[in-house]
């Protein structure tokens, strides 16, 4: 081969590897766009939730496009419609209720856009809608509620009389915090749920429904099973306001582990609050880039988390990031 034709073709080689290179540093050094659709803005959780979600993406230098959808499943899937028609490389969502998804996924997955679960899980027949899952074991956290009881009440004969307060209908925290007890206390007699009427995981919504626990049940209630922190300090002001005494007449139990529920178990109103982390954005972050990289990533991510007595709140409080 002559030397000049050598040397083109060594020319044209060096330059497609160029390109090649130049193309995958551009879709390396391309900005992510990811939009997340939020449950709303209904409780201390999940205002740590959205700051946790929005400092990872900027740490990440992620484009994020943040919707808050008021607790209304509707906004949540306008939002995702929204999110598709603008192309964005991931989807990300904390569904506000289990059911209800399959048509708005189906859309993404025909844009051929990755979609990632955050926080609450969703009931699809279709795995292949989402990619991963990214969240607490709500059912753990409600054995570990009800084990609780169980020790607490080890010596007592009974009858311990619980009223429920459960979060938003239809929310996989509400329904595996509400199965996770059951499944501890149903071969427990003793342990008899009196009431049980959901307060949407809001503080309003907890006082409300305590209102009515307490003008009905008064003094035959023993426990308080709140499904959220922002539910069980309602209730709370609620049983002081009817001339209870929670933490001591009535045990309060709880969830999500906030600056609130440790602020009530130091004021000894609180007994014992079982965490629930809304730290999720750097790991959903994660997630987001290894999807792009079109990196393999396990159906269910779930969120290491603990229970705290209220023999322990004073000297951990301290160190809570939320
Ligand atoms: C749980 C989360 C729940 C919290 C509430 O992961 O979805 O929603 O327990 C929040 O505080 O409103």
């Amino acid at each position: 081969m002559k030397l000049a034709t050598r040397l083109a073709s060594g020319l044209i080689a060096a330059a497609a590897a160029f390109s090649f290179a130049a193309g995958v540093a551009h879709a390396e050094d391309k900005q992510i766009t990811l939009g997340f659709a939020q449950v709303g803005a209904e409780s201390a959780w999940r205002t740590a939730n959205t700051v946790s979600v929005k400092a990872a993406a900027k740490e990440a230098g992620i484009n994020l496009k943040f919707s808050d959808a008021q607790q209304k499943q509707e906004n949540q899937i306008k939002a995702i419609r929204s999110y598709i028609a603008q192309k964005v490389d991931v989807i990300a969502f904390s569904p506000v209720v289990e059911s209800g998804w399959e048509p708005v996924l189906q859309e993404a997955k025909r844009a051929k856009i990755p979609v990632i679960l955050t926080d609450r899980n969703i009931d699809v027949k279709d795995q292949s809608l989402y990619v991963t899952m990214i969240g607490s074991d709500f059912m753990e956290e409600g054995r570990r509620a009800g084990k609780w009881l169980e020790d607490h009440y080890k010596n007592n004969p009974g009858p311990i009389n619980i009223v429920e307060l459960q979060g938003t209908v239809g929310s996989a925290p509400a329904n595996d915090r509400h199965a996770g007890l059951i499944e501890v206390i149903k071969n427990d007699p003793k342990f008899k749920i009196i009431a049980s009427q959901s307060g949407d995981f809001t503080l309003a919504g907890g006082k409300q429904v305590m209102e009515a626990f307490a003008k009905t049940y008064g003094n035959k209630i023993n426990v308080v099973y709140a499904h959220n922190d922002d539910m069980a300090l309602g209730a709370i002001q609620a049983m002081e306001e009817a001339g209870m005494k929670p933490g001591k007449d009535v045990s309060v139990v709880s969830f999500d582990a906030t600056k609130g529920g440790f602020e009530a178990m130091i004021a000894g109103k609180m007994n014992v609050d079982v965490e629930c982390s809304p730290l999720l954005g750097p790991q959903l972050m994660s997630a987001v880039k290894d999807v792009v990289a079109g990196k393999q990533l396990p159906k269910r991510i779930v969120t290491n988390e603990t229970v705290f007595p209220e023999s322990v709140a004073a000297q951990v409080l301290p160190s809570r990031k939320y």
